[in-house]
């Protein structure tokens, strides 16, 4: 028997189930060495020299002796109630929750639940969050806004091993993010269908409605997995033109909204937002139709009279040189 399965099986019952060898926990969740020591050799090959090498070279550093080495404890993962004496720390402004893609409906629904933990386990980087989730299935990675979630009251503490750990996260404060191209293609299957959907010549409809497209967008995506998305689209050589056309419609009214809904509190686009101008210039450069909306969207983004200004933003060198960044030359 290897070590990592005795070490699965000492994590099973230093956080969960100490009573499968007839041992208990104090209230901070130590017990006591010599006592695992006996119960878990009754059917694992055991000893302290196994426990000491177990937890030196533990991955995770998942364990802590006390100082004279006769209580033992996981440093975090419990689901029995012990006190390990987390601290209480300031997180930072993110945060990562990877999980398995089956659980994407329910916790889009009621947000993160520690389920049969005392905590929701959070990782300070992608990378951690990407393996966590793969433990479920396919994974899928969270954003976790825990920056404001301590604003608003949260707490979150460190464990030893350096897993964040909170009560848990409600949906307002998480977004996905994107990790890999199977999942940025999902993403910009659902911009298109959304701009699809909406219809480019109905004059009815509100600007607002179209720039709720962007808003209501970002409220599920993290921003840079958006705009990921969306130069994915503006980078595709193979779009209609309808389709740079629809994106830079719902672009400008988002842009137009977002000074209002700023005002009000309420999100703030942050794009890339002269890189994204820069590629739909270069795509509808061509396009009588969108002369007036590139315009449009150029005079908002540099502040210029709509009427009374000159400026082709295809001779700008900062545009030109945000195309070359993605491969674009100008002729
Ligand atoms: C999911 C490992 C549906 C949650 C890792 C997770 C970690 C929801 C699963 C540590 C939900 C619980 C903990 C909701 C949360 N609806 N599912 N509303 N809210 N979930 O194993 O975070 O190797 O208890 O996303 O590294 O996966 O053991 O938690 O997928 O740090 O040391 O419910 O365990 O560390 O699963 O993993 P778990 P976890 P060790």
């Amino acid at each position: 028997m290897g070590l990592t399965e005795t070490s699965k099986y000492m994590s099973l019952i230093l956080r969960h189930k100490p009573e499968a060898i007839g041992i208990s926990l104090d209230e901070h969740g130590w017990a006591r060495v010599d006592e695992l020591i006996v119960g878990i050799a009754k059917t694992h090959e055991f000893n302290m020299d196994i426990l000491e090498e177990i937890v030196r070279t533990d991955n995770k550093q998942r364990y802590s002796f006390n100082e004279d080495k006769t209580l033992i404890r996981a440093n975090q993962g419990h689901s029995i109630p012990v006190d390990v004496e987390l601290k209480k720390m300031s997180p930072p402004k993110y945060l990562y929750h990877g999980t398995g893609k089956k659980f994407r409906e329910s916790i889009d629904e009621q947000g993160l639940i520690s389920q049969s933990r005392l905590y929701v386990h959070l990782s300070a980087d992608i990378e951690t969050a990407i393996k966590v989730g793969s433990r479920h299935g396919k994974p899928i990675v969270y954003r976790v806004w825990s920056g404001r979630m301590q604003k608003d009251g949260y707490e979150f503490y460190k464990s030893v091993n350096g897993v964040w750990l909170t009560k848990e996260v409600p949906t307002k404060y998480i977004k996905r993010e994107i990790f890999d191209d199977k999942e940025l293609k999902l993403i910009v299957n659902e911009i298109t269908d959304i701009l699809r959907k909406i219809d480019l010549d109905d004059e009815s409809l509100e600007d607002t409605s179209r720039a709720d497209v962007i808003f209501e967008l970002s409220k599920k995506y993290s921003w840079e997995s958006l705009q990921q998305g969306l130069f994915n689209i503006l980078l595709d050589d193979n779009r209609t033109e309808d389709d740079y056309y629809q994106m830079a419609l719902v672009f400008w009214c988002a842009l137009l909204e977002n000074e209002t809904r700023k005002k009000n509190g309420q999100i703030k686009l942050k794009f890339k937002k002269k890189t994204i101008i820069a590629l739909l210039c270069y795509r509808l450069r061509e396009s009588e139709q969108a002369e007036n909306l590139i315009w449009g969207i150029t005079c908002d983004l540099y502040h210029l009279d709509y009427c009374n200004s000159e400026y082709e933003p295809m001779k700008d060198e900062k545009i030109i040189s945000k195309l070359e960044q993605y491969g674009i030359t100008l002729k």
